[in-house]
């Protein structure tokens, strides 16, 4: 269990730590096999929009949500206002803006990396129509994730489509206000099986810096190989000063989309550990955008992000418990198990107490998932969304 000086530390930073939830998790979603559907999960966008304030009201650490332009604003820049006005009744803001430039049939071959230009500037005008939308709703970032690439080597030049996209990113780049990010995400695969144009934080880094002094790389844990040492892309990315932000989920295999730590714990404070240990040698907050990126369809959904929410909470606190001024004396020793143990003592330090103790000092109930079973909004929502999400049954199948 943490000392009373640990708890003040942990109680610390829990008042500035937030995680952004993502409104694609709360709607009926499958794998490319099957949909199994949840008669409480959301229908609509203020339906979305309102189980992510659940998760806000329950853990206090949510108060944004990314959306997807073509799946939350159906009628683009004319629905923000309405968007907004829901985000505001359910008690939370519009958060990173998602472009999507994947899901039409003119992206068969790609967006901004396409052979085609009609389609790269189709694309390029879908992701300024979406700078709008986020200059409109106050969202600083626009989050970029690419579907590009090829299946079969030959077919595609890897370094035209790399010119292309370096174009495309300038010409982003040069719409952002002031204070807009944009962060450009990799992925080493899927959908496109032999390569992505944006395979990894290499080339991320690369267009990035390409595109502007206002893009950043943003490192979603899942788009990596087995056992890639991710904490290291972080600690690297943090010294080039090129991190924007997160998407956070568990993998086991691919892009499973599973729930934070619920696989590796010990990775995501690794991560954590790396950040807060480079913010203590800087003296200064490192500008990261902490997102969630899960979308589950066997769980349910609310509590599945309160879960997450919670995870990312405790796992936050651990990683502020190493002590770094002994871990710094130990590295310059090469005092191996010593300064391993410095790593170890905090991962295995009980924090639960302190969150607890956190959220009574917020007006928060100490358990959120317990406090939001009882509420009754599940079995309201399935009650009222129950018709609906079945007709979803039916014209999926
Ligand atoms: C792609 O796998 C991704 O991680 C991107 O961030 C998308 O925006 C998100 O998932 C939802 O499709
Ligand atoms: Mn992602």
């Amino acid at each position: 269990m943490a000392t009373s000086n640990q708890t003040e530390r942990i109680h610390k930073a829990l008042d500035t730590f937030c995680i952004e939830l993502p409104s694609w998790g709360f709607a009926n979603t499958g794998t490319r096999f099957g949909k199994f559907i949840q008669a409480s999960a959301a229908t609509t966008t203020e339906e979305k929009l309102s189980d992510a304030g659940q998760v806000h009201r329950y853990t206090g650490c949510c108060p944004t949500v990314a959306t997807h332009v073509l799946w939350d604003f159906p009628e683009g820049l004319r629905s923000t206002r309405q968007v907004m006005g829901w985000a505001e009744k359910s008690g939370v803001r519009i958060g990173a803006i998602n472009p999507n430039v994947f899901q039409d049939q003119i992206y068969k071959h790609g967006s901004l990396g396409n052979p085609d230009p009609e389609i790269r500037q189709a694309a390029l005008r879908h992701i300024l129509d979406c700078l709008e939308i986020g200059k409109q709703t106050g969202s600083r970032d626009v989050s970029l994730w690419f579907a590009d690439g090829s299946s079969f080597p030959g077919t595609a030049s890897i370094r035209q489509r790399k010119k292309w996209f370096e174009e495309g990113l300038r010409e982003v780049h040069a719409h952002l206000s002031a204070k807009q990010r944009m962060l450009v995400e990799y992925k080493p695969f899927e959908p496109y099986s032999y390569h992505m144009d944006l395979g990894d934080w290499g080339m991320a880094l690369i267009l990035s810096r390409v595109a502007g002094p206002q893009a950043r790389v943003l490192v979603d844990t899942g788009h990596h190989y087995q056992a890639q040492n991710i904490e290291q892309i972080v600690a690297w990315l943090l010294s080039e000063d090129m991190l924007g932000g997160f998407h956070f989920n568990d993998r086991r295999y691919a892009d499973d989309d599973l729930t934070l730590g619920s696989i590796d714990p010990y990775q995501v404070f690794r991560i954590f550990h790396e950040i807060i240990f480079f913010e203590w040698e800087a003296d200064r907050r490192a500008d990261i955008a902490y997102m969630i990126d899960q979308s589950h369809n066997l769980k349910n959904k609310i509590e599945e992000m309160i879960q997450t929410a919670v995870a990312a909470q405790e796992l936050y606190a651990k990683a502020v418990l190493v002590d770094h001024e002994k871990l710094v004396r130990h590295q310059a020793k090469c005092e191996l198990i010593d300064a391993e143990e410095c790593l170890k003592q905090a991962f295995a330090t009980d924090v639960r107490p302190a969150l607890r103790e956190w959220r009574r000092t917020k007006g928060l109930a100490e358990d959120p998932l317990q406090a939001f079973r009882e509420s009754g909004y599940e079995e309201r929502a399935a009650r009222e969304r129950g018709a609906r999400n079945q007709g979803a049954v039916a014209s999926y199948a």
